[in-house]
């Protein structure tokens, strides 16, 4: 019997490495599906309940494995449904194939049922490669050059197969002739290092300074070593952008944490008070976090000569792998013996630690958010695998949680949407089964796809070796995270219409599915909730009721929020009398009698 289009697909998708498929079927795709079936143990399929899941967790598995993601959909609906999670892989700058069906070639520009014009439709999320197959002569050079430039420029491409291809005979060698395409597959990572002579003039620029900052993004996750001798070197202090949560773990006393809206105040302090800046594998966007213009020298090292340069006007901008490059560098690195900056940088972070603890311990009404996270964090299982969504919990997940080596941790950094959370821990789980992931969500993205990825956990969840998966629950009644930045940033009150999130029994959903469901509404039960969590028989939902009412306010308020913030309570905030208490008691705990700095 002859290979159809479709089998040969996915035998081509077998030598690049493709062993599982985010997807969800429909009849645009039918033909692929039955080659799928037939390919037996050769993939696993994950059907996930919603294509938007399915993009995620494509995305998920690029961030987690390095490998690339593969999703899969039907035209017209399923296809629209998967854009999401692609605009978050591109955007993360992972390498993930989406690989959508289309109507029959026939019916194509004839307003048909389904038809939606895919190629225009992916031409921005996938723009480095989006392909529709007319004959089956195309489909090896497609597939080999959609996985090729998904990996070498770290992006999304797409492959649209019209339902009627799918089932015609392959052709796996297209004939020797005019007119035909002869690609090959496999793929090396090159070594991408700068010049010795730039090399040179990065390690001159480091050496001349004297209070020394990194700033370290997703870029350099495959490079923690490097990072941490060169900060030993340099005597500085490392902040990290969001995505490179796990570069470097938290508990170091030149390790400032996060950077940014969500950040701490002591990598604040750092970019502000150094004289040179040291930036790996970040594209960090807010330039008002790094050094003023001109106060310090900067140098930049990114695989992606397109993100150089575009935040702090540096003086050395290096193309390079992070890891390669900083080896390359150390050696040229002379180890600074005056180490006051690093002993600055350590009061700082001492004092802010102190105070996370003393602001996650005020009361609240009933939970204050951030003890969820200070409680959660000592208890972590080795090797968690963390993924946070878009909302207050990024605060908290970015300030609160410690970091300890061998852990991994994502969320959406650039697009920043909602959603992924669930998601990203199904897809940690399937890739890492011995693992523990913690998804940490807002209510509102709860409602939005979390409680739809509930029914994913539960079909599959039987399959798992070690079938823990933890997913947060934040029971704030509100979309908190907008809430806030209307009043700080525009001073207006809540809008109740725009902003409630309607109640709904996480926990006990969880239970209608079969999964555990811990619900948490006083301080005294979250430690055992997360106690009985890691230690369950299957995959838990912990709700924990918290109040909205407690800030996640920026490591520092400039006067003009500040200014907006006040104004708010005047214009009748229906959560005022909350607010009020709240910001009072976070005021107490900046304030701390022995503190010496604000
Ligand atoms: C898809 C999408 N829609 C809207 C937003 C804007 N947004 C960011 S956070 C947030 C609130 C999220 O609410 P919830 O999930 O309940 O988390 P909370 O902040 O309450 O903890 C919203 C609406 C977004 N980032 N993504
Ligand atoms: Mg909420």
């Amino acid at each position: 019997m002859s290979t159809t289009v479709s089998e040969f697909l996915f035998q081509r998708l077998s030598l690049w490495g493709v062993k599982r498929i985010y997807g969800f079927p429909g009849d645009g795709i039918n033909g692929l599906m039955g080659a799928l079936q037939r390919a037996g143990d050769r993939f696993k399929l994950v059907r996930t309940s919603h294509e938007e899941m399915a993009a995620f967790m494509a995305c998920a598995h690029a961030k987690f494995t390095g490998e690339v993601g593969v999703c899969m959909a039907t035209s017209g609906p399923g296809a629209i449904h998967l854009l999401n999670g692609l605009y978050d892989a591109k955007m993360d700058h992972q390498p993930v194939v989406a690989i959508v069906g289309q109507q029959s070639r026939k019916a194509i520009g004839g307003s048909y049922q389904q038809e939606v014009d895919l190629i225009s439709l992916f031409k921005d999320v996938a723009h480095e490669y989006v392909h529709m197959v007319s004959d089956p002569a195309q489909v090896r050079h497609l597939v080999d050059r959609a996985f090729r430039i998904a990996k070498a420029e770290r992006t999304v491409t797409c492959i649209i197969l019209p339902n009627d291809v799918q089932d015609l005979d392959a052709v796996e060698t297209p004939p020797r002739a005019h007119g035909t395409v002869h690609s090959g597959y496999a793929y090396s990572e090159p070594r991408v290092v700068p010049t010795d002579v730039d090399l040179q003039k990065a390690a001159a620029i480091l050496n001349e300074g004297k209070k020394v900052a990194m700033l370290v993004g997703a870029g350099a996750l495959q490079a923690s070593a490097e990072v941490l001798e060169v900060a030993e070197l340099l005597g500085a202090g490392i902040a990290k952008a969001l995505l490179g949560k796990a570069v470097v773990p938290d508990d170091l006393p030149f390790v400032t944490g996060s950077i940014g809206l969500l950040g701490t105040k002591p990598s604040w302090d750092l970019m502000m008070d150094c004289d040179t800046l040291l930036m790996v594998g970040s594209s960090f966007p807010y330039s008002e976090f790094l050094p003023r213009e001109g106060k310090a020298r900067g140098v930049q090292i990114d695989l992606d000569p397109k993100m150089l340069g575009i935040r702090y006007p540096m003086e050395l901008n290096l193309t390079g792998d992070s890891t390669e490059t900083l080896r390359a560098l150390i050696p040229l690195l002379r180890r600074k013996e005056d180490r006051a900056w690093r002993k600055e940088i350590a009061d700082h972070i001492e004092e802010w630690w102190e105070l996370m603890e003393a602001r996650a311990m005020q009361p609240a009404n009933p939970i204050n958010p951030q003890r969820v996270f200070r409680e959660l964090s000592p208890r972590l299982p080795d090797n968690a695998i963390l993924s946070s969504d878009s909302g207050s919990s990024a605060n908290w997940y970015a300030r609160d949680i410690k970091i300890r080596p061998g852990m991994m941790a994502s969320l959406s950094g650039n697009l920043a949407t909602m959603c992924p959370g669930v998601p990203y821990a199904i897809a940690a789980k399937f890739a890492y089964p011995e693992r523990v992931p913690v998804a940490m969500v807002g209510d509102g993205a709860m409602q939005m796809l979390g409680n739809n990825g509930l029914l994913t956990i539960a079909h599959y969840w039987k399959e798992w070796s070690d079938p823990r998966l933890v997913v947060l629950v934040l029971n704030n009644g509100d979309l908190n995270q907008v809430t806030w930045e209307m009043r700080v940033m525009e001073g207006n009150p809540k809008f109740e219409a725009s902003q409630e999130v309607c109640d709904f029994a996480y926990a006990r959903y969880a239970e209608m599915l079969g999964l555990q469901g811990i619900r948490v509404d006083t301080p005294d039960a979250i430690a055992p909730a997360w106690d009985a969590a890691f230690k369950a028989d299957r995959p838990v939902v912990v709700e924990v009721v918290t109040d909205p009412d407690v800030p996640p306010l920026p490591p520092h308020i400039t006067l003009e929020q500040a200014a907006k913030y006040t104004s708010t309570l005047f214009k009748g905030d229906p959560d005022e009398g909350g607010i009020i208490h709240q910001s009072f008691t976070e005021l107490v705990a900046k304030f701390l009698p022995h503190r010496k700095r604000s």
